[in-house]
C-alpha cells in the first residue's frame, strides 16, 4: 500500500459499526455486506473525483488558494507534479476502500503550449495511471474533457460559432476518449459547461444545436470505429457557467438526444446539485431519467438551501440518500455506472484528513440509504399504495379510458350517468411517517 501522502491514516478506513465513536471509521458502509443479491460496494460504486479531491485548494471567486497545503502539489516542473498527485490519489483511494476514480483531461495532466504537447502530457499521465491501476485495482468509473476552463471555449466548444475552436473540442474529445479507453473507464461523460449561450441577440440556436448533435454524433462514430464499450453519458446542468446550457435538466438532455437520433448511443448521469439548481430535486431528475431508462449514472453531492451556486458539497442528508436509492434500486441498479463525489471540502476544512472525513460522510449517507431503500422494497410501503391509488384504473371506465376503447362522446355519456366522483386521501403525510419510521 501507498503510504507518502496521508500518513496520518495508517490504515485503510474499516466499518465499525453505528456505536463507533471513531471519525475515521463506517458506521454504515460495511463493503461486502449483502443487501439483496449483491453486496454494498457493488450496489453502490464509489468512486473519487480528481479534480475536487487531488487539485482542489479552497479556491472560490474572492480568494485564490484557501491555505490548503498539499505535498502532492508540491514540486514546480507540472509534470512531476502531476506524476506526485497520481500518486496521492491512488493512496487516497486505497486507504478509502474507494473502487472507482473519475477525471477530467487537463486534470490529470498539464496544457502543454501547443494542443499536440497537451496531448503527448496526457498520454505519458495516462500510463502513470495505468500502472496505478494495476498496483491497486481500482477503476475507472469515466474519464470526461474539460471543453470549459482554456478561454478559447469562453463562447463555446462543441456549439462554438469559430469552427477552428469546435474542431479544437472535436480532437480533444478523441483523446480523451482514447485515454478512458487506455484505462478501461466503463463510461465516458459530456459535461458542456460552455456549450450554451448568454444572449439571443449574438446567437443562431439552431446553428448551435445542430453543431452540438454534430459533435455528439462524431464521438460517437469514434467510439464504435475503435470498438470502445464504454457507455457514453451527458451530465445536465442549467447554468453556471453559461446562462442557458443546452443540456439544462434529464428532460431538455432528453428532447434534444431524441432529435438529433442520439438517444440510444447515450445515457445521462444525473448530479444532485444541478438537479437543484435546475429548481428541481435530486430525486424528480433521477426519477425522469430512470423512468426513459436512460439513469446511467450520479454525481453525488448536494447544494445549500441559502446559496445558490453549485456549492459540490458531499452527501450527507439521509433522506435524499433514501430517495434516490429507491430510484436506482427500482431500475436494477446503475449498470456501468456509479456514485461519484463529485464534492468538494469547504474552504475552511484546510487538513487533507478532511478528505477522508468527508467521504466516510457521504459514503455512510448513502449506504444508510441503501439500507433503508431496501426494505422500504422489500416490504412493499409505498408500491402497495401506490397501486392502490391508481386501482380505478384497473377495471371500468379508468381500463376503458386508457386502452384507447372508448371515445369522448362514450366517457360524456358515462360521466352523465354517474354520480360526482370520491376522492381518496392523498396520504402524504402518512407515508412521510413511514418512511421516517424506517430511516430512524
Ligand atoms: C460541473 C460538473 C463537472 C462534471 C464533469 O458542474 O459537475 O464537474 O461532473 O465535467
Ligand atoms: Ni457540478
Ligand atoms: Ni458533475
Amino acid at each position: 500500500m501507498i503510504n507518502k501522502y496521508f500518513t496520518k491514516v495508517e490504515k485503510p478506513i474499516s466499518y465499525e459499526g453505528k456505536d463507533s465513536k471513531n471519525p475515521l471509521a463506517f458506521k454504515y458502509y460495511n463493503k461486502s455486506q449483502k443487501v439483496g443479491n449483491k453486496t454494498m460496494a457493488e450496489h453502490l460504486r464509489f468512486s473519487v473525483a480528481f479534480w475536487h479531491t487531488m487539485l482542489g485548494n479552497g479556491a472560490d471567486i474572492f480568494g485564490t488558494g484557501g491555505g490548503f497545503t498539499r505535498e502532492w502539489r508540491s514540486a514546480s516542473d507540472p509534470m512531476q507534479r502531476s506524476k506526485d498527485t497520481m500518486e496521492a490519489n491512488f493512496e487516497f483511494l486505497q486507504k478509502c476502500g474507494v473502487d472507482y476514480w473519475c477525471f477530467h483531461d487537463r486534470d490529470i495532466a498539464p496544457e502543454g503550449e501547443t494542443f499536440t504537447e497537451s496531448c503527448k502530457n496526457l498520454e505519458t499521465m495516462v500510463q502513470v495511471a495505468k500502472k496505478f491501476q494495476k498496483e491497486t485495482g481500482v477503476k475507472l468509473l469515466w474519464g470526461t474533457q474539460n471543453c470549459f476552463s482554456n478561454p478559447i471555449y469562453s463562447q463555446g466548444a462543441g456549439s462554438s460559432p469559430n469552427a477552428h475552436v469546435m474542431a479544437t473540442a472535436i480532437a480533444q474529445v478523441k483523446n480523451a476518449i482514447d485515454a478512458t479507453k487506455e484505462l478501461g473507464g466503463e463510461n465516458h461523460v459530456f459535461w458542456g459547461g460552455r456549450e450554451g449561450y448568454e444572449s439571443l441577440i449574438n446567437t443562431d440556436l439552431k446553428k448551435e444545436t445542430e453543431k452540438m448533435a454534430r459533435f455528439f454524433q462524431m464521438a460517437v462514430d469514434y467510439k464504435k470505429k475503435i470498438g470502445f464499450k464504454c457507455q457514453f453519458l451527458i451530465e445536465p446542468k442549467p447554468c453556471e457557467p453559461t446562462k442557458h446550457q443546452y443540456d439544462a435538466d434529464a428532460a431538455t438532455t432528453l428532447y434534444f438526444l431524441k432529435e438529433y437520433g442520439l438517444i440510444d448511443d447515450f445515457k445521462l448521469n444525473i448530479e444532485a446539485n444541478h438537479a437543484t439548481l435546475a429548481g428541481s430535486t435530486f430525486e424528480h431528475e433521477l426519477a425522469v431519467a430512470s423512468l426513459a431508462g436512460k439513469l446511467g449514472s450520479v454525481d453525488a453531492n448536494r447544494g445549500d438551501l441559502l446559496l445558490g451556486w453549485d456549492t459540490d458539497q458531499f452527501p450527507t442528508d439521509i433522506y435524499d440518500a433514501t430517495m434516490a436509492m429507491l430510484v436506482i434500486l427500482k431500475q436494477g441498479g446503475l449498470g456501468t455506472g456509479g456514485l461519484n463525489f463529485d464534492a468538494k471540502v469547504r474552504r475552511g476544512s484546510n487538513d487533507p484528513l478532511d478528505l477522508f472525513y468527508a467521504h466516510i460522510g457521504g459514503m455512510d449517507a448513502f449506504a444508510k440509504g441503501l439500507l433503508v431503500a431496501h426494505q422500504m422494497i422489500q416490504d412493499k410501503v409505498l408500491d402497495k399504495f401506490i397501486d392502490e391509488r391508481y386501482s380505478s384504473h384497473n377495471s371500468g371506465i379508468g381500463q376503458q379510458i386508457m386502452s384507447g376503447k372508448v371515445t369522448m362522446e362514450d366517457v360524456d355519456k358515462w360521466v352523465r350517468n354517474e354520480k360526482n366522483p370520491v376522492l381518496q386521501s392523498g396520504r402524504q403525510e402518512m407515508l412521510e411517517n413511514i418512511i421516517n419510521s424506517y430511516i430512524f
